[in-house]
């Protein structure tokens, strides 16, 4: 509590001196030469985004783009395209044209101490946003904003256990995994068996990556439907897997929804719908829209004020019977 006092004592400090001096403009990617070139009291921010992958990612991109213009800090914004090397190249770009801050998504866990030392050895704090890295050394980087991943997987597992708590009969269960070794995949992951393996009637037969992205989600649920006769549940991590996985199921003649019970995460609008639709059961939600935080502590650490070193997103659980009601208000 202490600590947030101090957070936002420095935001409201900031908000009446440095930014008022502070334009709008708002420069992609590349867009400034990559001069290094700021105008004076301006704070640049780099970011590395994952890529594009899902329904989540572009709502995420667009809040950060969009945050960062209303808060007057200069954007450069670079798409990893899902490949880790390719955002430590960027990190290391945005080091050397010595931006104040930088943020990223961490497209996986693990591999990210020497470029992270590399940028607090410039004296840049470091932001990270949405996923986690696994470094043992926090002091690599101020804060990490973003979703409880393994609450995620324990709400989904619980509404299953709810769900089938008045059954005996074994429960078949397919699971999508996202991008594999992404803290979100291995989060949901691990809070769902948690939940699940309390009870030996829930069986995982089949576990495989989709990569969150709609034609990987696809196509591996048309392998598991070819290999397994007897699925009876689809729990996927992202909206995106399940949306390409209901393609399957339907083409394979099956109903989702019904003859195949899904799960999923997110709460993109197209999931919504699929729930009014009967096709998904459930869907946990993540909240993608992290701009207006990200900016606030990108001018805290930029002032170098003390941050809470974790902030988390407020989020709930959507059965079908609350999916209608809420759709009309989904903000992505
Ligand atoms: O759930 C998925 C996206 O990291 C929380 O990444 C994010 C995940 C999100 O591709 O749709």
């Amino acid at each position: 509590m202490a600590r947030r006092a101090v957070v936002f004592a420095g935001i409201a400090l900031l908000a009446s001196t440095t930014l008022t001096a502070c334009s709008t403009e708002n420069p992609e990617a590349g867009s400034d030469g990559g001069s290094g070139s700021k105008p004076k009291g301006k704070i640049v921010l780099g970011f590395a985004q994952v890529g594009a992958e899902s329904g989540w990612r572009t709502a995420n991109t667009k809040s950060v783009q969009e945050a960062a213009k209303k808060a007057g800090i200069t954007l450069k914004f670079s798409d990893a395209q899902q490949k880790q090397e390719n955002q430590i190249k960027a990190i290391r770009t945005f080091i050397q044209q010595k931006v104040d801050v930088i943020a990223f998504s961490p497209v996986v866990e693990s591999g990210w101490d020497t470029v992270l030392k590399e940028a607090k050895d410039a004296g840049i704090p470091v932001i990270l946003t949405d996923r986690a890295v696994d470094s043992k050394d926090k002091s690599l980087y101020k804060t990490f904003l973003g979703s409880d991943f393994v609450k995620e997987g324990t709400s989904a597992g619980q509404w299953l256990t709810d769900e089938y708590a008045n059954s005996k009969d074994t429960v078949n269960i397919v699971e999508l995994q996202g991008t594999t070794g992404s803290a979100p995949a291995n989060d949901r992951k691990a809070g769902f068996a948690e939940v699940i393996k309390g009870d030996h009637k829930f069986k995982i037969i089949a576990s495989q990556t989709g990569d969150f992205t709609r034609a990987k989600g696809k196509e591996v649920m048309q392998a598991f439907l070819k290999s397994h006769k007897d699925i009876d549940v689809l729990y996927a991590h992202n909206d995106d897997m399940a949306l390409g996985a209901i393609q399957a199921i339907e083409e394979a003649g099956k109903q989702p929804g019904k003859d195949i019970k899904v799960i999923s995460v997110d709460g993109i609008k197209d999931a919504f719908v699929a729930m009014t639709e009967g096709k998904i059961n459930v869907v946990v939600e993540c909240n993608p829209l992290l701009g207006d935080q990200l900016m606030e502590l990108t001018k805290s650490v930029a002032a170098g004020e003390v941050v809470p070193e974790r902030v988390e997103t407020e989020e709930g659980v959507f059965p079908q019977d609350k999916a209608k009601a809420a759709l009309p208000s989904r903000k992505y």
